[in-house]
């Protein structure tokens, strides 16, 4: 039973119904599967000795005593690998001379953050493995840690890496009087009748997917096949082969069924490096599953940044130059797209919004703390919540309504296309849509009235209204743009359609779901477009033996990159199958007419000839067109043209009580503009979670370090992760304006929620204690943090 929520009955089509997802049915009823459950003869499974230092020499290490332990089949360390084990890859160069100073998966002579691997364990269990862990023998000699990100940029600091010069790891810096694309921010500077200045940090935070990450790999002929809990099996197929110079014909790379990854999988990982070379040497299969501390211990986090920006305005709230300064913090070592994570950030800057000057530079800086990778948005959401938090600053700087400034600054929808002063080119939207209908939604002008009231009568427990107008830049990307920001690879998909005689359709993508309903999302897509039911159709994934040819999931790039591929491979199919349809209705290919899976005689609808009739008779091949090869099967590799830009506009209404620092959402509405959508439910799905993921930052979690270096949030009692009883009811809405740069219309929504949420929450705090005089609250804006802040407000003397 399907429900159509976005087209009349009449017009029902299989893109914008609300199908639920066809995926949920086996792992909803037990016949997943996880790599943890997987068992392979004579497997061995493998813990993992981590350090408990943040930096420190290796002065001596003895797995020995590991090797005597019962049920202990190998002990390795570091240096059993010195020479096999190379550096884990980073793709993304980012400056020409940048700073990679190597990283190892097993530390061989030094340990860089609290949780380094430093030695393995194979035994015939897990419990076996762990117990022999404590029988290894490590002396450490102790090094400071650098723990702060400005006092490691210093002359004379401690240097993380002692193959290095220096802790900087590379600056970037984007100008728009130089890139052409704007004006001097120096000018502007100059000429600003209002200047506002604020330091945002943006907290470290751990993506926490709910399988922690599983490997195994088992030895086959002169290569592996890894099952692994990752987001990306043809990078890891490619980046494991040369890492390991194991010939890449010889890997096979499957994700099986993948508990989520909000980007904490886009990495090639130490443990996956680890069990490789454990099972290879070991001649056995070798699994290792992380548990949940080893997850917020060892696995990389995300954000981590300090922004410096500076806006520049005229008295009438015309805005004249964003000036932005970047300190990222890159932790201990270089993962795979490590150092590019700010500066997909550097491009959302402006936003939605036509600065005339923007100045852009990043330091990006090791320290002695685990790796910041991808995490959902991955330096948008830090961007976003940078432009839209200066904006209501700006707005209290000049007593400008915050929804007022925006609409005098943003791009009109009869603008587009626009190129942005970073130099992105947004192909449509319409922003004023957008936030009426959002301010409709939540009730703007009763909440405005409302926190008139509660201010009025010095209510102890204050209303604020925070608003997010955004716009991302997802489906990364167009592979000659990937070229010119030196990114170590292309940003093109791939898909495949294999018609089965009896008109049944197997679709091979090259994306790797992990959550998203790729399944249900592309069989609608085919179904409509071919004309075959829903059911008849078959979505085969995330395995480099049946998909051989793909670039994976992250960066909201599926649908938008991955299904517009599937729609150019069944657009082959579907002229194949016209030559072949006017061959058995003895009609030219120019007189036919293709709908709802048949092909008819324009003008004589008696005629038509169906798909699986096509299909069928390609099979037997008994009377097919001269010179025509008996097949339908088609591929096709897309390259985007564009980066696809949707929209939104999130409102937020917080309750903040001044007595105890307790922050109470009180109504979210977010009103999203993802182009055509293909099924409302996955996006309302996408756009929950989302939502969950950017208000978790504005409000709970944080990963956080002791001083010297240990982390303090290594389990979920101390790592804040909201459940669903700690957020509020979520009003959702959309607009619809289609994408031009693909046949579908369609724009990225995976990542939107947590990019366009953050901001609206801490605005609206910001706002509700905006009459004591606080323009800034630290996230997460725990109670402690916010009654912290009222306190030395003085408001409560
Ligand atoms: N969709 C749609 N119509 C649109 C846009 C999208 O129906 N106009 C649907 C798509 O068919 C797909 C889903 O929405 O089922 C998300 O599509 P897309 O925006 O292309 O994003 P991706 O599929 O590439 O997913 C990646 C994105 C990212 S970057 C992170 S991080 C993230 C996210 O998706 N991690 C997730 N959502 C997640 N959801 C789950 N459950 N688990 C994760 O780890």
């Amino acid at each position: 039973m399907t429900a159509t929520d976005e087209r009349p009955a009449e017009q029902a089509h299989e893109i914008g119904t609300s199908r639920t997802r066809k995926e949920d049915q086996h792992l909803i009823t037990g016949h997943s599967t996880w790599v943890d459950n997987m068992v392979l003869p004579g497997m061995v499974h493998l813990a993992i000795l981590r350090s408990p230092m943040a930096h420190a020499k290796i002065t001596s290490i003895d797995a020995s005593g590991a090797r005597k332990y019962p049920g202990v089949v190998a002990a390795f360390t570091g240096a059993d690998f010195a020479d096999t084990q190379g550096n884990l890859p980073c793709a993304w160069p980012v400056t020409p001379d940048m700073v990679n100073p190597g990283a190892p998966s097993l530390a061989v002579e030094q340990v860089n953050f609290a949780g380094d691997a430093v030695a393995v364990v194979a035994a015939r269990t897990k419990a076996e493995a762990v117990d022999a862990l404590e029988s290894i023998e490590v002396e450490y000699d102790p090094l400071p840690p650098v723990l702060d990100l400005e006092a490691a940029l210093a002359d004379g600091s401690t240097l993380v890496h002692p193959n290095t010069t220096s802790n900087k790891c590379y600056t970037w810096v984007f100008d728009s009087a130089d890139a052409g694309s704007g004006a001097s921010m120096d000018d502007a500077r100059r000429d600003a009748e209002v200047t506002v200045t604020r330091r945002f940090i943006q907290q470290r935070l751990s993506p926490s997917y709910m399988e922690p990450r599983s490997t195994l790999v088992q030895p086959v002929d002169q290569g592996v096949t890894i099952w692994s809990s990752t987001q990306i099996p043809h990078i890891l197929r490619t980046m494991l082969a040369l890492t390991l110079g194991i010939p890449e014909h010889k890997v096979r790379a499957i994700a099986p069924d993948v508990g989520g990854g909000f980007g904490g999988k886009i990495t090639i990982t130490p443990e996956e490096v680890i069990t490789t070379l454990v099972a290879r040497r070991l001649g056995k299969p070798a699994k290792y599953t992380e548990t949940r501390s080893e997850t917020l211990e060892a696995a990389h986090h995300g954000r981590a940044q300090i922004q410096d920006i500076t806006i520049t305005a005229k008295q009438d709230g015309t805005v004249t130059g964003l000036d932005v300064h970047l300190t990222a913090d890159l932790g201990a070592y270089l993962r795979l797209i490590t150092p590019g994570i700010p500066l997909l950030g550097a491009f959302m800057y402006p936003g939605i919004y036509k600065f005339p000057a923007y100045h852009l530079s990043c330091d990006g800086v090791f320290t002695t703390k685990v790796p910041t990778d991808a995490y959902r948005g991955a330096g948008r959401p830090e961007a976003t919540f940078a432009i839209e938090r200066i904006m209501d600053e700006l707005a209290a700087e000049l007593k400008m309504d915050p929804l007022a400034l925006r609409r005098k600054n943003w791009i009109a929808h009869e603008e587009f296309p626009f190129t942005t002063v970073a130099g992105l080119t947004y192909d449509t939207g319409n922003y004023e849509a957008a936030t009426d209908k959002a301010v409709e939604l939540v009730g703007w002008e009763d909440l405005r009235a409302e926190q008139a009231r509660r201010r009025e009568a010095k209510d102890p427990v204050q209303l604020g209204l925070g608003v997010s107008t955004f716009t991302e830049m997802c489906g990364i990307a167009p592979s000659r743009v990937l070229g010119s920001l030196s990114f170590g690879s292309g940003g093109w998909e791939n898909a495949s359609i294999r018609m089965l005689p009896t008109g049944k359709v197997e679709v091979v993508t090259g994306i790797s779901p992990h959550g998203q309903g790729h399944e249900t999302g592309f069989s609608q897509i085919v179904a409509d477009r071919l004309g075959i039911p829903f059911d008849d159709i078959e979505i085969i994934h995330g395995d480099t033996q049946s998909s051989p040819k793909g670039l994976d999931t992250y960066g909201s790039r599926s649908l938008s990159v991955g299904g517009i591929a599937v729609v150019k491979a069944v657009d082959k199919v579907i002229e194949k199958a016209r030559r072949v349809a006017a061959h058995m209705l003895e009609a030219s290919q120019d007189d036919l007419e293709f709908e709802a899976g048949s092909f008819s005689v324009k003008g004589a609808p008696g005629s038509s000839v169906s798909l699986p009739e096509i299909a069928f008779a390609v099979f037997v091949a008994h009377d097919l067109p001269d010179g025509m090869e008996p097949s339908l099967n088609s591929e096709a590799t897309y390259d985007p043209v564009n980066f696809s830009f949707p929209h939104g506009t999130h409102l937020c209404a917080t309750e903040v009580d001044t007595e105890t620092g307790r922050v109470k959402i009180l109504k979210y509405a977010c009103v999203d503009d993802v182009g055509t959508p293909i099924n409302p439910l996955l996006i309302d799905g996408q756009v929950h979670g989302g939502l969950a993921q950017g208000i978790a930052q504005a409000l709970y979690e944080e990963a956080v370090y002791d001083d010297a270096g240990n982390l303090v949030t290594g389990t979920f009692v101390d790592y804040t992760l909201p459940a669903a009883p700690d957020l509020p009811n979520f009003l959702t809405d959309r607009t619809v304006t289609p994408s031009t740069d693909n046949p579908l219309g369609v724009k990225g929504v995976g990542e939107a929620g947590t990019i366009a949420s953050t901001p609206a929450v801490v605005n609206a705090i910001v706002d509700a204690l905006r009459p004591l005089g606080i323009n800034n609250i630290q996230m997460p804006c725990t109670p402690e943090r916010v009654w912290r802040a009222i306190q030395s407000s003085g408001a409560n003397d």
